[in-house]
């Protein structure tokens, strides 16, 4: 339940700067207009068909993926909020192809912004919950010109990571390293409020995410894991399990921030040439970021996923997260089956 005098986003930060010294002015700042940016977006979302941002865009992104309407309109309100403040040095995102730089006429700063504009947007068409996923890096000192090289850093250098949902409410959830604390969109008064605030992940789960129709394409262990979840209470786990598969990663981590749950996207044999189907830079690191920080863990089934050092802006991995025991488990299958 919120507090009867509820904590803003701009405060929190303020406090995070002058009384915490975790964040500096230009990080504050950041977070601020990416969190400005996200209003935006929830607004154009809740809009649905009345504001004509439905439907597909006519484009492709660098992944071969067709972008809806919303997916190009949610990168550019980000792009828009960013480039101006001072605080970046470069941003860069799931639907452009190489690292967006500042443009000269603004000052630059010194964080790197990468994110996903509109994670699910497999979604958006059918009213199911959407989300904006974001993560901050330190600029190189030595990259005048940040490209796609000054962004391969691996996740424990973030120096904050995030991500707005866009559900029944809309909530801005938010690490800095200090734990992970969600903010409720107040559309009377147009600001984030603090409702939740050192999330924590259960370390056990009845629980699990992934998409089943992928099943015969799975690695052995993968297979082994989920079928003695299926297998219930007569199986070799001796309880009954249950599913659920948003189709939005967001949507699925936040359950899982809520009441506890494994999400698994892992590596198949579809397409052998990827490892997975989620990117590295703007979906798994952010999340494992908040997933670690609320006690659980995260990783690609075998390797820590903030340990990965990067080595393409677009880089695919697969994805193991959440209560961390069951993570620590699949992740076992996995480390047993490749000795
Ligand atoms: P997107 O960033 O293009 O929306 O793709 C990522 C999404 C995740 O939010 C979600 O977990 C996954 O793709 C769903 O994939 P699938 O449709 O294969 O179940
Ligand atoms: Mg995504």
């Amino acid at each position: 339940m919120p507090r009867t005098r509820p904590i803003s986003l701009t405060r929190f930060l303020l406090e995070q700067q002058r009384d915490k010294g975790r964040i500096d002015a230009d990080l504050r700042l950041l977070i601020e207009v990416v969190a400005r940016a996200c209003k935006q977006i929830s607004i154009a979302t809740a809009k649905g068909a009345l504001g004509g941002v439905l439907g597909e865009a006519g484009t492709g992104n660098v992944q071969g993926e067709a972008q809806k309407k919303l997916d190009v309109l949610s990168n550019e309100i980000l792009l828009e909020a960013n480039e101006w403040g001072g605080h970046l040095a470069a941003l860069a995102s799931e639907e452009m192809d190489h690292p967006h730089p500042i443009p000269h006429r603004y000052p630059k700063g010194e964080y790197l912004l990468v994110f996903d504009p509109l994670d699910g947007s497999s979604n958006i068409d059918v009213n199911i919950s959407v989300g904006t996923i974001f993560s901050v890096l330190r600029c190189p000192t030595d990259a005048v010109d940040p490209d796609e090289q000054a962004f391969l850093q691996a996740g424990t250098r973030q120096v904050a990571a995030g991500y707005a949902i866009y559900g029944s409410s809309t909530v801005f959830v938010l690490t800095v390293g200090d734990g992970v604390h969600a903010f409720t969109l107040d559309r009377e008064q147009g600001s984030f409020l603090l409702t939740r605030s050192d999330m924590r992940i259960p370390e056990d789960t009845g629980e699990f995410a992934i998409n089943m129709s992928n099943h015969r394409h799975w690695e052995a262990p993968m297979r082994r894991y989920i079928d003695e979840l299926l297998a219930g209470k007569d199986g070799p786990r001796g309880r009954d399990f249950n599913m659920r598969w948003v189709a939005s990663m967001v949507a699925d981590v936040h359950r899982i921030l809520t009441r506890g749950g494994i999400f698994i996207y892992p590596r198949d044999r579809k397409d052998p040439s990827k490892p997975g189907k989620l990117r590295l830079l703007y979906e798994a690191n952010p999340m494992a970021m908040i997933v670690e920080q609320a006690g659980g863990m995260a990783t690609d089934g075998r390797l820590r996923i903030l340990d990965i050092q990067p080595e393409k802006l677009h880089e695919r991995v697969a994805v193991f997260l959440g209560s961390r025991n069951e993570v620590e488990r699949a992740t076992r299958y996995h480390r047993e089956a490749a000795e």
